[in-house]
């Protein structure tokens, strides 16, 4: 339970750098999208969602992640140009608003993570680890920004149909150590790379419980390990619970384990109920 101690170096950003020798850090979730499976449509509008981003900060994020297309299972593409609509101005209104906190951009697209870096973003936030879009690595590289490369099987359309690993926690280190290697030859410095077993893309509840036992053998890949439990549908599953907005304590106690067993970055959308959560962890690992 002191694994929270080992800490990889800061994550680089462009200009910025996320360090985790003071524990987890916390990326807040922005879903500028009609149809998320949580919180689809609140934040639609560009100025509800700056209002919100600017709360979750307020609230204790470390990070914002600012996604205009929905990876939720079943969820179709949304094209570039209806995703840099959706974000630009958002990012852009963060900016302008004076947040200072990294913000990285969730998408598969060039396109949109160049546009999102141009309007302020930090980072890119690929759940398709640069597989989908052969000219995301450059965009990255040019502009030196951070890279989160998340482990998916399948396509978010088909994802959840019937996944199936022999090993899922050899078989998510492997690629993800192969993804982290694919980066680093399209010349993307390792550190701007942070990697995600991608918990609920393409796994069942038995498959993601296992990764988050498991976590230490994605750490050994000795890059920050970023994990998305929040309100997802294997807490559901397992509390019996069909709606989202109602599997907050479920994400806690997924977050402190995560928060004990040293994930670095944790993605949730109840930033300020979480960084309770890891403030307890935190104070219960560094009592001496
Ligand atoms: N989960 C979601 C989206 N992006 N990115 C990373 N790196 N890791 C995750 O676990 C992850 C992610 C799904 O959550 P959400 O954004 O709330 O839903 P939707 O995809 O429906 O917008």
């Amino acid at each position: 339970m002191t694994h929270i101690r080992r800490v990889p170096e800061p994550l680089t950003m462009r200009d910025r750098r996320l360090a985790f020798d003071e524990g987890p850090r916390i990326m807040g979730v922005l879903n500028v999208t009609p149809d998320s499976f949580s919180d689809g449509g609140l934040y639609a509008d560009p100025r509800a969602a700056v209002e919100h981003g600017l709360r979750m900060a307020a609230d204790g994020a470390d990070l914002l992640d600012v996604g205009g297309e929905s990876t939720r299972p079943g969820a179709e593409p949304v094209s570039a140009g209806e995703q840099l609509r959706r974000v630009v101005p958002v990012i852009r209104g963060l900016r302008e608003a004076g947040l200072s906190v990294p913000i990285s951009v969730d998408t598969r697209l060039a396109e949109v993570a160049a546009g999102a870096l141009v309007a302020g973003a930090d980072a890119v936030n690929d759940v398709s680890a640069l597989r989908d879009d052969p000219e995301l690595a450059a965009v990255v590289r040019e502009y030196r920004a951070g890279l989160v490369l998340m482990h998916m099987q399948g396509t978010p359309a088909t994802m959840q149909r019937e996944p199936q690993y022999e090993d899922v926690v050899e078989e998510v280190a492997a690629f993800l150590g192969a993804r982290v290697e694919a980066a680093a030859a399209a010349g993307v410095g390792r550190e701007y790379l942070a990697v995600d077993p991608g918990i609920g893309f393409g796994k069942t509840t038995r498959h993601n419980l296992l990764l988050l036992k498991h976590l230490d053998r994605i750490k050994a890949l000795g890059r920050p390990v970023l994990l998305g439990v929040s309100r997802k549908r294997f807490l559901g599953e397992l509390l019996g619970e069909d709606c989202p907005g109602r599997r907050l304590f479920g994400t806690a106690a997924a977050v402190a384990w995560a928060a004990l067993a040293g994930a670095h970055i944790l993605r949730v959308h109840d930033v300020k109920e979480i960084a309770q959560v890891v403030m307890v962890c935190r104070a219960i690992v560094d009592a001496k």
